[in-house]
């Protein structure tokens, strides 16, 4: 297509003084954070469904923006420019990584082998473009909720048939992500879940869905798939209720089904806040289990309750989440990938690189905070001290497992009067402002 984005070059790092809406003020991407990069740290992604598939329409209203990649009629050709114009994105924006539906990356055809015929001829495009530009692909996914096939759902569904064709949409998913090298597979349960109990059979729902998964497992072991699969929980939205609520239900479901060896989480912050949690709660949830695998960083508007998929600038959030993702021993396999996409108003294609700019500002800020708080210890040395009693004395019994009931009850009876200490919340909330105050 020749270049697309024109008047734009190479998005600069300028410093947190510069006011140029089209430079990095935080995000540097070779500077070292510990033994890091950022780059290394962060491995951001773009979205190929949101940055170049979506243009502004909602429930209420048509596409405000019309990019200039999707007014080819030919939908081939248009697959074809709408790489073209994410590979000169992610080139100008300094971005390594993106990931995809497959129906983001070609058209469906008039059945499942048109639509396989179409994805090989983009894939083949794709791979060589990565090629020529060393970009990756952080992980792929199979669209199996928009098609109206899906209305009942896929792995959850009350027809067999569609069981099958989502299962056949997925091998094909699979292979194309391991095609292209892949780092992760990721499933969201768009439609598994229910609109009522009247009409479903959750049990058999549950044990389906768990088949599906068990398949996709033999599958990738059979091709030679090292990628690491990830579930990406989200309470609601399209469904009432969605069977992958949260980590904690996702856990459960696993666990159940003794599919926990092979999956981690995909944690999108906006999902955790519609399942009354903070973003920061999932990724505590995720480290404390050794599930976590990437992240979708975004926001919602926590006075609504719907996905608005906001590109991330709460600073706090931001500097939280990071301090889960560092403890936890950072992002392996993940990255952090922006399934954010601009308002509706802001249709232009300046647009969008203000908006991954100032994701990737936030994040990189974040991460330079909360490096600095776990440098000092900040936290780390409250909380240990917070539960210093279980390190010595009925407190190491207990986590010892020398202990039971008989013996504790024999222990209270004789207990000096117990004295409590403050939790000193407010003093640790302004530990943690101090830190992104004072960090440049
Ligand atoms: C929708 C989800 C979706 C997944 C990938 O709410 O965030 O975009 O990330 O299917
Ligand atoms: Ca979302
Ligand atoms: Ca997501």
């Amino acid at each position: 297509m020749g270049e697309i984005f024109k008047g734009i070059g190479k998005i600069q790092y300028e410093g947190p003084q510069s006011t140029n809406p089209l430079a990095f003020k935080h995000y540097n991407k070779d500077e070292k954070i510990g033994d890091k990069t950022m780059a290394e740290h962060l491995r951001f992604a773009m979205s190929w469904w949101h940055t170049l598939c979506a243009e502004g329409s909602d429930p209420f209203g048509e596409d405000s923006a019309s990019r200039p990649w999707n007014q080819i009629t030919n939908p081939i050709e248009a697959a074809k420019a709408k790489v073209d114009a994410g590979f000169e994105f992610m080139e100008k924006m300094g971005i390594d990584y993106f990931c995809f539906h497959d129906r983001d990356i070609a058209p469906e055809g008039k059945d499942l082998a048109e639509t396989n015929a179409n994805l090989d001829i983009i894939v083949a495009y794709i791979k060589e473009k990565m090629a020529a530009t060393g970009k990756k692909l952080l992980w792929g996914t199979a669209n199996c909720f928009n098609n109206k096939r899906f209305m009942h759902g896929a792995g959850t569904t009350c027809n067999a048939e569609v069981f099958a064709y989502a299962a056949a949409q997925i091998k094909k998913a699979i292979e194309v992500t391991k095609e292209l090298g892949g780092e992760n597979y990721v499933f969201w349960g768009g439609r598994e879940g229910y609109e009522t109990l009247l009409n479903t059979d959750t049990g058999l729902e549950l044990d389906n869905f768990a088949r599906l998964l068990q398949m996709a497992v033999d599958y990738a072991k059979e091709i030679g798939f090292t990628g690491q699969f990830l579930i990406e929980p989200k309470p609601k939205e399209p469904t009432k209720h969605q069977y992958d609520f949260d980590t904690a239900t996702v856990l459960g479901f696993l666990r159940k089904y003794n599919l926990q060896d092979y999956f981690k989480m995909n944690i999108e912050a906006n999902h955790a806040t519609l399942a009354q949690h903070t973003f920061q709660h999932e990724l505590n949830m995720c480290r404390i289990n050794n599930v976590l695998g990437s992240v979708d960083a975004n926001q919602g508007d926590l006075m609504l309750g719907w996905d608005t998929d906001q590109f991330p600038t709460n600073i706090y959030d931001a500097t939280m989440a990071m301090y889960e993702i560092l403890k936890a021993g950072g992002l392996t396999t993940g990255g952090l990938n922006f399934d954010s996409k601009v308002r509706r108003a802001s249709f232009e294609e300046e647009d969008l690189f203000i908006a991954y700019i100032a994701g990737m500002d936030t994040f990189a800020k974040g991460l330079k905070v909360a490096h600095k708080l776990l440098e000092d210890g900040v936290l780390e040395n409250f909380v240990a001290d917070r539960y210093a009693s279980f390190t010595e004395g009925i407190g190491k019994d207990i986590v010892d497992g020398k202990v039971g009931f008989k013996e504790l009850e024999a222990y209270a009876m004789k207990q000096a009067p117990i004295k409590n200490v403050s939790g000193k919340q407010e003093w640790l909330e302004t530990v943690v402002n101090q830190y992104i105050y004072n960090q440049a």
